[in-house]
């Protein structure tokens, strides 16, 4: 994509509703623009991050064996009537009447809304287990809504519901989430610490949170100092039940609890290791049993002919929180500094003379070839100074950038720059070509 037709509302300086840097730099870097307290249109560059956010997710879901599916944002106040949560839910449920005074809502979340699917056409134990998913935007009128995208009222969420014939196969379902999660988070860089939970309105009570630290998230939580070493995650096989249960047993060893959940005896245990931070909750799961299968009438005829009432666990992911997790994890003084991941594009070119002929011819042939590779590339070729346009790649954080001067290309190379670590080296035009390819 060329610059110079591109949208990307770009700010110089930090706008003075954003508190923290993760959505200072959201809004800098043309990535979001708010358009009611806690809404959240997302600008090009944005959506572009938020897609391949969501890709990782779904790979990873798909891997552990779950099934996509799609439900609509707005549901009926009656389907939550079965589950008792229609009046529980409170002021946080957006509540919408149609013009026939039917009562609807949007979806903050859709336990009951999967039930009622599944019901429909499940018949026997060789339906299940299953694990179904979707991508969907979630609306919870949040009485504070704050810093940007990490507390909306509407965000993007995962969420994947479990269906099971007893507590055992739920529990393996749960441990295949339990597993997901931790591929999913590693892949987009992130170290997300599985903690001991409450389970709120959701209910239930086996339930991890996913927790990234950071000095500004809404979470106050207490961990084992052995968390701060790196994770190491080999392939898992999701079928082999005991295999998974020997993971979660190990991630699970070292103690890690949200404030809720604080053990003493634990803490004590851990002594001079214990830590104590803040974090962000980027992912949540759940068992709850029967809590929904049963008052909403979900059987199935089990293995011997008799009828069988569904275990459930849901798993959530704040797919939209993630891309502010992500850049408060990674950035620095100039900008975002993307996880090559989850970069809206990987490399980008700054052309520092564009009206310089063979700088551009250059520009122009070697954004050609990229795109030729098939490679995601930004082209700069607006005619503006050249500390503006560095300016600008550092800050919406493109992982590699290639700069094209005069003064190179008269010697025949250009300076190829990795964002992540500063490091800058001149290079011919092939060899820099062949470093961002392969
Ligand atoms: N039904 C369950 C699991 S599918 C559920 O709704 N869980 S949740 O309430 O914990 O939400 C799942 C994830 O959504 C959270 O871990 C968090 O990452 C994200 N999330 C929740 N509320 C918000 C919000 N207001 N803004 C942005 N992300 C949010």
């Amino acid at each position: 994509m060329r610059l110079s037709r591109h949208f990307l509302p770009v700010l110089k300086e930090s706008p003075s509703d954003a508190q923290i840097v993760s959505h200072k730099l959201m809004l800098r870097a043309g990535l979001v623009r708010q358009t009611a307290a806690g809404i959240y249109a997302w600008l090009p560059l944005g959506q572009r991050v938020l897609q391949k956010i969501a890709q990782i997710v779904r790979e990873e879901q798909d891997r552990a064996g779950a099934i996509e599916l799609l439900m609509p944002t707005l549901q009926s106040a009656d389907l939550w009537r079965e589950s008792g949560r229609y009046d529980a839910y409170g002021p946080e449920m957006l509540r919408i009447t149609d013009r026939h005074d039917r009562e609807m809502l949007y979806g903050p979340t859709n336990e009951e809304m999967i039930t009622s699917i599944f019901r429909d056409s499940a018949r026997s134990y060789r339906d299940l287990p299953r694990t179904l998913y979707h991508i969907q935007w979630k609306f919870r009128d949040e009485v504070r809504p704050r810093f940007g995208v990490m507390r909306g009222r509407e965000f993007l969420m995962k969420d994947a519901y479990s269906f099971d014939l007893d507590e055992a196969g739920a529990r393996h379902s749960y441990n295949r989430m339990f597993v997901a999660y931790l591929n999913t988070f590693a892949r987009m860089g992130l170290r997300a610490i599985p903690m001991q939970a409450d389970t709120g309105p959701i209910g239930g009570d086996l339930s991890h949170e996913f927790i990234v630290l950071a000095p500004t998230g809404e979470s106050d939580v207490f961990y084992h100092s052995n968390w701060e070493k790196p994770a190491e995650l080999s392939s898992v096989d999701f079928d082999d039940v005991s295999g998974l249960q020997t993971i979660v047993s190990g991630y699970t060893a070292d103690y890690a609890a949200t404030d809720e959940k604080r053990d003493e005896a634990r803490e004590a245990e851990a002594g001079a290791d214990l830590r104590q931070s803040r974090g962000v909750e980027v992912g949540h799961i759940f068992y709850f049993g029967e809590k929904y299968s049963k008052p909403m009438n979900l059987r199935v005829q089990g293995p011997d002919g008799s009828e069988v009432i569904p275990h459930m666990g849901s798993y959530g992911i704040g797919v939209s929180r993630l891309m502010g997790a992500i850049i408060e994890a990674s950035h620095d003084d100039n900008g975002i500094i993307w996880p090559d991941a989850v970069a809206p594009y990987k490399v980008g070119i700054i052309n520092m003379r564009v009206d310089d002929e063979a700088c551009t011819a250059a520009a122009d042939d070697l954004y050609a070839r990229l795109q030729k590779a098939g490679v995601e590339v930004l082209y700069d070729d607006r005619d503006e100074r050249g500390g503006a346009k560095f300016a600008t790649m550092d800050l919406i954080g493109i992982p590699w950038q290639i700069v094209i001067g005069p003064k190179g290309i008269a010697r025949g190379v250009v300076e190829l720059k990795r964002r992540s670590t500063g490091e800058k080296v001149e290079l011919s035009i092939e060899d820099a070509l062949a470093k961002v390819v392969g």
